[in-house]
């Protein structure tokens, strides 16, 4: 059964901070229910970035999709809810703008994939591993949502 506890991670793209979009996606992550458990504005560093997209490394974009995560700062986030990775996704839109529909993040905020301004992981292993490559234990807040029994029941 899919948990309430289960986590994501979401990072705003340097486009995406310098286009003043952090509120408004912000926003829906909390309209949505569900819950902020980390979140840090932060200038990655290459190895981080290069870590990050490990998977990606023979894909001809690659150096210029580090190069585009190291142009600028990015809101590194945690959030957490029931079957909040797969939503999240959804949340996003696809990988390429293009092809994403009204109403998601990407269909519309961003025209071009190469500058998608939004990064959520695709799968549990992944959402675990990139938690833990961009923050550490002590930066995931423990705490009880006030509107925890309005959202879940
Ligand atoms: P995702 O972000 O939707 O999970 P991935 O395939 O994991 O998509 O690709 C990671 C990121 O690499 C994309 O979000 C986008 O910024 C970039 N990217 C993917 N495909 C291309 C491309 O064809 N040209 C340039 N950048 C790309
Ligand atoms: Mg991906």
């Amino acid at each position: 059964m899919a948990a309430i506890t289960e986590r994501t991670f979401i990072a705003i793209k340097p486009d995406g901070v310098q286009r003043r979009l952090v509120g408004e996606i912000i926003r829906r992550f909390e309209r949505k229910g569900f819950k902020l458990v980390a979140m840090k504005l932060t200038h990655a560093s290459e190895d981080l970035l290069r870590e990050h997209y490990i998977d990606l490394k023979e894909r001809p974009f690659y150096a210029g999709l580090v190069q585009y995560m190291h142009s600028g700062p990015v809101v590194a986030m945690v959030w957490e809810g029931l079957n909040v990775i797969k939503t999240g996704r959804v949340m996003l839109g696809e990988t390429n703008p293009m092809d994403s529909k009204p109403g998601t993040i990407r269909g519309d905020l961003c025209v071009q994939v190469g500058r998608n301004i939004i990064h959520g992981s695709d799968s549990l292993e992944s959402a675990e591993a990139e938690i833990n490559l961009w923050f550490t234990p002590e930066e995931l807040v423990d705490y009880r949502s006030c509107a925890h029994e309005w959202i879940y029941e």
